[in-house]
């Protein structure tokens, strides 16, 4: 569960992706790294399959919710993203169909935002907890 856990750790490094606003890293409004700049997805035409995307471009498990109108904030900077079609089963989300990258056809107050049930991450936690403190709980009894 260890190598699984670094293995992914090395994988988020890599993704162009991230959820911020919300209660933890797999739930937030959606920002997408492009031209080295952050922004963010407008919420025309948004739906679980890209969401499904999204959750699993980030380790984060199975789509949850889709959410309108700025549910995390507005955040800042260009609105990369708008009319998002994934299929569902795209390996990242830039990958996914849309009008094309800032068509500013979208204001902040739309933004589109994603809550993912994270049972990957949680189950990668778990490991690593067990990796690292049964084996002190049990050195420490003896
Ligand atoms: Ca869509």
């Amino acid at each position: 569960i260890y190598f699984i856990f670094i293995l992914s750790a090395q994988y988020l490094a890599h993704v162009n992706v991230r959820l911020v606003g919300g209660h933890s890293r797999c739930a937030g409004r959606v920002e997408v790294l492009h031209r080295g700049q952050w922004g963010t997805v407008c919420d025309d035409f948004w739906d679980l399959k890209d969401a499904a995307v999204v959750c699993r471009e980030l380790d984060c498990g199975e789509p949850v919710d889709a959410l309108y109108n700025a549910h995390f904030g507005q955040g800042s900077g260009p609105i990369w993203m708008s009319y998002v079609m994934c299929m569902g089963s795209e390996s990242t989300l830039k990958n996914c169909g849309s009008l094309g990258w800032d068509k500013r056809n979208c204001d902040h107050s739309k933004v589109a935002g994603v809550i993912c049930s994270g049972k990957v991450y949680i189950v990668h936690i778990l490991g690593y907890i067990y990796i690292c403190f049964v084996p002190f709980i049990l050195l420490s009894n003896t």
